[in-house]
């Protein structure tokens, strides 16, 4: 029963004890109950009072005569602002922090990275020359916030984009005017009566993304590494066994880093910990789960216990006293969950409460102060722990790539740059680049296609940057660790074995996705390549994805060039002139596609047939793996072998004795 819900092992041990003892999770729940098949195919209308309107028959309407085209048209664009808005909301906390930071009424927070602060000014036409750090702080925070109220013009950080594709942008009129101004156009005109237009409600839908992508979520990365700094490589642990037999354990979830930053500062207080051992404990584990985990995975190193379909088996566990959760992908399933065990629920967001959970509201003037509060709360429960069952399995894994750090990796200090990554694309030592991103989603095996379709690129030469529930998957198996450079083709495994990176680079939370368009930007700026972000041989995969912000998160990746195919059926599927324009069509417009693909190696073989077409156009020698892998580590271990064997061994000559 419980074999085709999940490759992870815990999942699997844990879903069988939920079995036994009849508790519901999401993977019973979505066994239970099918999806609607007129909702999930765009074919429902549920925006007046007249219906809602099932379009089942050829050529049926709405009762206000809407088609099946504009019908899905709205629903793919409202998903868009949803998601939009979810991200956005979230950089303008960001911004409303750092503005709290710089005018002294957040005294917990600091600006970490100071360079990365004088980048961001210099991008948004703040002067720095003569000023104090948190003067500047206090103008970028302003100039932040004034981007989400912004009536006319465009947003600043376009000017990130290569300059072929802001012309793009401009001709055809979806560059953003400001990022709270699209997501109300898509709300106005989705609305009963207003756009009836297929292809316009999608070109804004479009527009709102970018707003997304290039605005709220990239101001929401660049602050985020501005206030708890740019996060630089560090080593850590994913899966259930890096929850603790013997410690408090208290797990993070959700997104925002402002709490979470001062909890990691919480559990580390000699005090706290101190406390923790007078209630029998031998310390304190701090966990996260989701893009929370991410965010103090990528900067602290703090462990990750899972993805997005995790949240409900690491309760089952026993072992959490606490789990404390901010914003987005919350399952409200956990209240009744804990009420089973002795976890305590604690809400923090005044967006994100939930009947039954401890509200301890989060305020950025006091948050040290709460975060303590908190976690004495979690090492209160200690004592309540009964039963435990944490399965063992742990997996390392390298996280903490940050645009400037694959730029520093590559170039140096001095002369940091994306000239060799290039250079490996034009030589064909790596046929591509593509991000793999988004959720576990119950209606498929969790994290059986990021894991597959990951793999897969990787053994075809592809480095892969990922970012969300996606790295979290690839981290439990192992590769985003130096070591998977075993399951690389030989141009990858040369680089990664040079560089000393893994395959598979952890770039961040779903926020964080914007670092995938600042490397794109860099690499076209770079040269050799074409000079757009279309012309590069890449992809993107959202294999899993459940959440409307990873529809977003897509159309901002089409919006700016990228092929990217999600996974699942198309949530616009009955309608075939939408499912065409935003794939022929929108290629033909913006030079980006969005497909849904749900056979992993259909992907892969769509993906890796797009690469060499992007190759070709770009006149690349054609990608042949037996030209590499004859120098590095592998070049050694055969040196090795041959020494062993007693053959003679000339170590300069870079020639291998036969091995009989
Ligand atoms: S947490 S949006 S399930 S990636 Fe960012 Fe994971 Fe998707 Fe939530």
């Amino acid at each position: 029963m419980t074999n085709n819900k999940s490759i992870d092992p815990t999942i699997k041990t844990m879903l069988e004890i939920a079995e036994a003892e009849g508790i519901s999770t999401a993977f019973l729940r979505a066994e239970e109950m099918k999806p609607c098949p007129i909702g999930s195919k765009g074919a429902c209308c549920a925006h007046c009072a007249m219906g809602p309107c099932r379009l089942v028959k050829e050529g049926q309407t709405g009762i206000c005569g809407a088609t099946i085209e504009t019908v899905a048209a709205r629903k793919l664009a409202r998903m868009i602002a949803a998601g939009a808005a979810a991200h956005s909301d979230h950089g303008r906390d960001m911004a409303l922090t750092l503005l709290a930071a710089a005018e002294g009424e957040a005294p917990d927070y600091e600006i970490r990275d100071v360079n990365k602060l004088l980048e961001v000014a210099e991008l948004l036409g703040v002067a720095t020359k003569g000023r104090e750090t948190m003067e500047i702080a206090r103008e970028v925070a302003e100039k932040a916030l004034a981007e989400f109220g912004q009536q006319k013009g465009e947003l600043i950080y376009l000017q990130r984009a290569p300059r072929k594709r802001q012309e793009i942008w401009r001709k055809l009129g979806i560059a953003p005017r400001g990022i709270d101004r699209e997501v109300v156009d898509i709300m106005h005109r989705t609305n009963v009566g207003t756009d009836q237009d297929y292809d316009s409600i999608l070109m804004a839908g479009l527009r709102n993304a970018l707003a997304d992508g290039w605005g709220g979520s990239m101001l929401s990365t660049d602050i985020t590494d501005i206030l708890f700094g740019s996060p630089v490589p560090l080593v850590a642990r994913a899966n259930m066994g890096a929850l603790s037999e013997d410690e408090v354990n208290i797990v993070v979830h959700g997104h925002e880093p402002t709490l979470s930053e001062l909890i990691v500062a919480a559990v580390n207080d000699a005090e706290m910990i101190e406390y923790a051992k007078s209630k029998g404990a031998k310390g304190i584990n701090l966990a996260g789960i989701c893009c929370t985990a991410n965010e103090t995975l990528m900067r602290q190193g703090v462990p990750t216990v899972g993805n997005f379909l995790s949240q409900e088996l690491a309760i089952m566990t026993g072992a959490i006293e606490l789990m404390v959760v901010d914003i987005q992908c919350i399952m409200q399933a956990l209240v009744p969950l804990t009420e089973r065990y002795h976890t305590t629920l604690v809400t923090t967001s005044p967006k994100a409460r939930i009947e039954g959970a401890t509200h301890v509201e989060f305020d950025e003037h006091r948050a040290l102060e709460i975060a303590k509060q908190i976690v004495k709360m979690g090492i209160d429960n200690f004592p309540n722990r009964k039963e435990t069952r944490i399965p063992k399995e742990v997996n390392h894994l390298v996280a903490g790539f940050s645009h400037e750090y694959i730029n520093y990796a590559l170039g140096g200090f001095y002369r940091g740059s994306f000239r060799p990554l290039n250079d490996a694309v034009v030589q064909g030592r790596l046929r591509g680049v593509a991000g793999v991103v988004g959720c576990n989603n119950p209606r498929t095996c969790q994290d059986a296609a990021h894991e597959y379709i990951t793999r897969k690129l990787i053994e075809n030469d592809v480095l892969v940057v990922m970012t969300g529930c996606g790295a979290i998957a690839c981290a439990k198996y192992g590769l985003l660790s130096p070591e998977a450079a075993q399951y690389a083709g030989p141009g990858l495994r040369e680089i990664c074995e040079a560089v000393g990176i893994p395959p598979v680079l952890h770039v961040g939370s779903c926020v964080d996705n914007t670092r995938i368009l600042t490397t794109l930007s860099q690499m076209a700026s770079e040269g050799g390549l074409g000079d757009d972000i279309a012309d590069i041989p890449g992809v993107g995969f959202a294999p899993e994805w459940m959440s409307e912000k990873a529809i977003s998160i897509g159309c901002y990746f089409v919006g700016s060039g990228v092929y990217t195919i999600f996974g699942s059926e198309s949530p616009v599927a009955n309608s075939p002139v939408v499912d065409r324009f935003i794939s022929e069509g929108w290629e033909e417009l913006v030079g980006g596609k969005l497909e849904f693909i749900p056979d992993p190696e259909e992907a892969v073989r769509k993906a890796l047939e797009h690469i060499d077409k992007k190759r070709a156009a770009l006149g690349l020698v054609k990608y042949d793996p037996t030209r590499f892998g004859k120098s590095g580590d592998r070049l050694m271990e055969q040196f090795i072998a041959a020494m062993e064997a007693g053959l003679p061994v000339n170590l300069y000559s870079a020639k291998v004795p036969e091995l009989a």
